[in-house]
C-alpha cells in the first residue's frame, strides 16, 4: 500500500485539455498551474508541444514559472515527439504507446514485438539525451490488452533500467477495482518500479479504481480538477482527496486543502461549466443537513453525519430549516444563532407551524426567522 507515499500527476492541463469545453489561454494555464502548485501537487503534466505552436509556447511558459512541482509533457512513442518534448525544459516526459488489440488495429498498426522495439529505441535515446529527466512509459488501453502482452512490453521496458516509472491506463472506463489492484500488484511484484494509474469514469470507477491502484503500489495517480477530460473524464482532483481523507486525514495533510475549492471554482469558470451540486467537497449540496434526526445530530457532534470536516476547505456546513422534515432542535439552534431567547414549548409549537407551511411550499430563511422574532417578542 502507497497511501502515505504517493504523489498526484495533476493532468488537468493534458487530459483536461482534451474535455468538450476545455481551451485554456496562456494566462489560464499559468493560473491553473500556480494553484494546483500552492495546493502541493506534485507533478503537472502538460499537453504534448507537438499539438500546436502555442502548445509548445505555454509548456515553456510554465517551465519559466519556476514552481515548485514537476512539469512534464506527454508524448507518442517515436522519437521526434522525444526531441521536442526535451526541448521544452521540461522536468519529464510521459511516453504513451496503445497496446490493445483495438489500438493496434485502428491506431498505429505495430506489433507487440515491434511495439517493444520502438519503445526501447525511444526510451534509450531519451536517456542518451537527457540522463536526469523523469521518465515514465505508459501503455494506452492497459485493460483491454492482452494480460501476457502487457507484461512483456512492461517488463522489456523495465529491464532497460532506463525508466522512472511505468504506467497503466483504463482508457475506456471499463476497469474494475478489483482489476487495477491485480494488475497493478503484478508489475509492482514484477518490476520494482514506481507505477502510475490514469483512470478514466465512463463507468464511474475512476475514485475506487485509483484508491485500489494505491492499494496494490501503486506511487503515482493521475487527477484532473473536476474530473475533465476525454468523454466524461478522469479521477477527479477533490474526489481523490476526499477518498483519501476519508480513510485517514493524514492521506492528505501534504496538501493545502483549503485552495481546493477556488481550484474546482477556477476550473469550471474557465470551461464554462457549473460546479455539479454533489461534486466532492465543493458541490453546493456536499454540507447540506436536511432531515430533522441528522440536524439534531450534527448540531451535538457534527461527526455523526459528517466524514469529511468542511472546515478543512475553508467551508461550513449549512443546517436546512424551512420543510417539512426538519425537527425543532434546528429550530432551536437557529433562535440561539438570533440571540433569541425562546421556551420549548414554543419553539415545537413554530416547527409544526414551519412543517405545516412547508407542506405547501419551503419557507426561506427569512420566512423561519421572521417566524422566530415574532415569537421572541
Ligand atoms: C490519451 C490517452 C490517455 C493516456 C494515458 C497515459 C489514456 O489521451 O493520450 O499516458 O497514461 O487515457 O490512455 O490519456
Ligand atoms: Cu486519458
Amino acid at each position: 500500500m502507497s497511501f502515505e507515499n504517493y504523489a498526484i500527476i495533476e493532468s488537468t492541463l493534458r487530459e483536461g485539455e482534451q474535455f468538450s469545453t476545455a481551451t485554456f489561454n496562456t494566462s489560464q494555464k499559468i493560473e491553473i498551474a500556480r494553484l494546483l502548485d500552492a495546493f502541493g501537487v506534485e507533478m503537472l503534466e502538460m499537453t504534448s508541444p507537438l499539438a500546436s505552436p502555442q502548445s509548445e509556447a505555454d509548456i515553456r511558459a510554465i517551465v519559466k514559472e519556476n514552481l515548485n512541482l514537476k512539469v512534464l509533457t506527454h508524448i507518442r512513442c517515436n522519437k521526434e515527439d522525444a526531441r521536442r518534448a526535451l526541448d521544452t525544459g521540461v522536468d519529464g516526459v510521459d511516453v504513451v504507446i496503445g497496446t490493445s488489440p483495438q489500438l493496434i488495429e485502428h491506431s498505429h498498426g505495430r506489433s507487440i514485438p515491434e511495439i517493444i522495439d520502438l519503445a526501447l529505441d525511444v526510451i534509450s535515446y531519451i536517456r542518451e539525451q537527457a540522463p536526469h529527466i523523469i521518465l515514465r512509459f505508459s501503455t494506452e488501453d492497459s485493460f483491454r490488452s492482452r494480460e501476457a502482452d502487457l507484461l512483456r512490453v512492461y517488463l522489456a521496458v523495465a529491464d532497460t533500467g532506463l525508466v522512472d516509472r511505468l504506467g497503466v491506463a483504463d482508457t475506456v472506463g471499463i476497469a474494475l477495482p478489483s482489476q487495477v489492484y491485480q494488475l497493478v500488484s503484478q508489475i509492482v511484484r514484477l518490476t520494482q518500479l514506481d507505477v502510475e494509474f490514469h483512470g478514466h469514469n465512463d463507468s464511474g470507477c475512476a475514485i475506487a479504481n485509483a484508491c485500489a491502484a494505491l492499494e496494490a503500489g501503486a506511487t503515482h495517480i493521475d487527477t484532473t480538477v473536476l474530473g475533465i477530460g476525454e468523454r466524461n473524464g478522469i479521477t477527479p482532483l477533490g474526489g481523490l482527496i476526499a477518498r483519501l481523507y476519508t480513510i485517514n486525514r493524514a492521506y492528505v495533510s501534504k496538501y493545502n486543502l483549503s485552495l481546493l475549492p477556488e481550484i474546482d471554482r477556477t476550473i469550471a469558470r474557465f470551461c464554462n461549466l457549473d460546479i455539479p451540486f454533489n461534486n466532492y467537497i465543493t458541490g453546493s449540496s456536499a454540507f447540506i443537513h436536511k432531515a430533522g434526526i441528522h440536524a439534531k445530530a450534527v448540531l451535538a457532534d457534527p461527526s455523526t453525519y459528517e466524514a469529511i470536516n468542511p472546515a478543512d476547505f475553508g467551508l461550513s456546513r449549512e443546517i436546512s430549516i424551512g420543510h417539512r422534515l426538519t425537527g425543532w432542535n434546528a429550530v432551536r439552534n437557529r433562535a440561539q444563532a438570533l440571540g433569541l431567547n425562546i421556551d420549548d414549548d414554543t419553539l415545537r409549537a413554530i416547527t409544526q407551524t414551519i412543517k405545516q407551511q412547508a407542506d405547501i411550499s419551503t419557507l426561506s430563511m427569512q420566512q423561519i426567522d421572521d417566524l422566530l422574532m415574532g415569537a421572541a417578542q
